[in-house]
């Protein structure tokens, strides 16, 4: 059996907030979304890149023409036997280096169609054990103090669990120092996207009596040796999130104790099958992880939620309601924050998300479709 057709678009659509980090500033989200149709069915995926390579190496433009070029050509030389598609799915990309991201979009999607065919939930297939998974938010670099304890209250009163803010020189003691003042015992923990040097050690340590539950990628996106180091030399367990773009990397990462705790974003790591093997290799270890966010739409959050519901995923992951990011998202079912501060694992067949099928028209910028007998 052969995938019939794929179809990738180019999306815009504007966060409600602007969302600036450390280094960079999303204004909305520049996705390609993903349908791949074959036996009747059609699975949706979505990689969530960015128009500049400031958080990853790749960007919207990479991603599609890679998709274009390679992927999906790739894609579309292989037969496929529905049942081994997840099996057979690693081997036909085995080739091609990097590009995790673009990778992703089409494994989702994969994913989805091959869980409407089996009528089989997303959550179920990868085996997870959750029905609910806990909701944090992650907070961007605002302009004033009196602005980021604002925003924390309104989200603590929205019922979400963990708070993460993100940092940077000049905006991290201060803040947290703020934020521990007001609220002594909520989780918190930072985000500071790759803004610190090794000889920051010693201002770091000092975040060590905030009781943080950790710090996310304080050092270079490449290096792991460093974080080792700064491990040694901080009490707060350091998370890593750029760091672990592989299987290889997550091993490596552990071996070396260069952090204590995993960041895993599906998408960063080509997909989920690669996914629940980090979170495998990480249980195994007894490393924790929590699942990462890319300011996905409700295509790509799905795929997280049903991921978070595995059950090394101890931490509030930065999975957080629809409406935190965007007026209309792109699904008719957006993910709601439950009173309890979870979002619900969806239970229908695939991902289940439900697209806006008119919505997306209006939003795409470009749309290519390719087609087989
Ligand atoms: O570093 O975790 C990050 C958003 C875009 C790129 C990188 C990161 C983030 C977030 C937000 O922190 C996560 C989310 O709410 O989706
Ligand atoms: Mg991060």
């Amino acid at each position: 059996m052969k995938i019939e057709r794929i179809e990738i678009r180019k999306i815009y659509i504007p966060f409600l907030e602007p969302f600036t980090t450390s280094g960079w500033t999303e204004t909305g989200n520049s996705s390609i979304i993903v349908r791949i149709d074959m036996d009747g069915a059609a699975g949706w995926g979505e990689t969530p890149v960015s128009k500049q390579p400031f958080y990853n190496e790749e960007t919207t433009g990479t991603a599609w023409s890679v998709m274009k070029e390679i992927l999906i050509p790739l894609l579309f030389k292989n037969k496929f036997e529905i049942e081994n598609i997840l099996e057979d799915f690693p081997g036909i990309f085995s080739s091609v280096r990097g590009n995790k991201m673009a990778v992703s979009g089409l494994e989702l999607a994969v994913w989805d169609l091959l869980g409407k065919i089996k009528q089989t939930s997303l959550s179920q297939m990868l085996g997870g054990t959750k029905v609910k998974v806990d909701a944090g938010v992650s907070i961007s670099i605002q302009e004033n103090l009196s602005l980021l304890l604002n925003s924390i209250e309104n989200y603590l009163s929205e019922g979400y669990k963990r708070i993460k803010i993100k940092i940077k020189p000049g905006w991290d003691t201060k803040p947290v120092y703020e934020i521990r003042k007001r609220w002594k015992n909520i989780l918190l923990q930072v985000d500071a996207n790759s803004a610190y040097h090794l000889n920051d050690a010693a201002h770091l340590r000092s975040l060590d009596e905030f009781n943080l539950l950790l710090i996310e990628q304080p050092l270079a996106h490449d290096d792991l040796y460093e974080h080792s180091v700064l491990q040694n030399k901080i009490k707060t367990p350091v998370c890593l999130d750029e760091s672990i773009t592989s299987i290889q990397q997550a091993k490596s990462a552990i071996a070396m104790h260069a952090c204590k705790i995993i960041n895993i974003k599906p998408t960063r790591v080509g997909g989920l099958i690669n996914a629940r093997k980090i979170h495998n290799i990480a249980e195994a270890n007894d490393v924790p992880v929590w699942c990462g966010g890319m300011l996905e739409t409700g295509i790509g959050r799905a795929f997280n939620v049903a991921l978070a519901s595995l059950s090394n995923f101890k931490l509030p992951g930065d999975i957080s309601a629809s409406k935190r990011y965007f007026q209309n998202d792109i699904v008719l079912n957006p993910f709601e924050l439950n009173n309890d501060g979870t979002l619900t694992v969806p239970d229908k067949p695939g991902s289940g998300a439900i697209i806006d099928e008119k919505f997306l028209e209006k939003i795409t910028l470009e749309k290519l479709i390719f087609s087989q007998k």
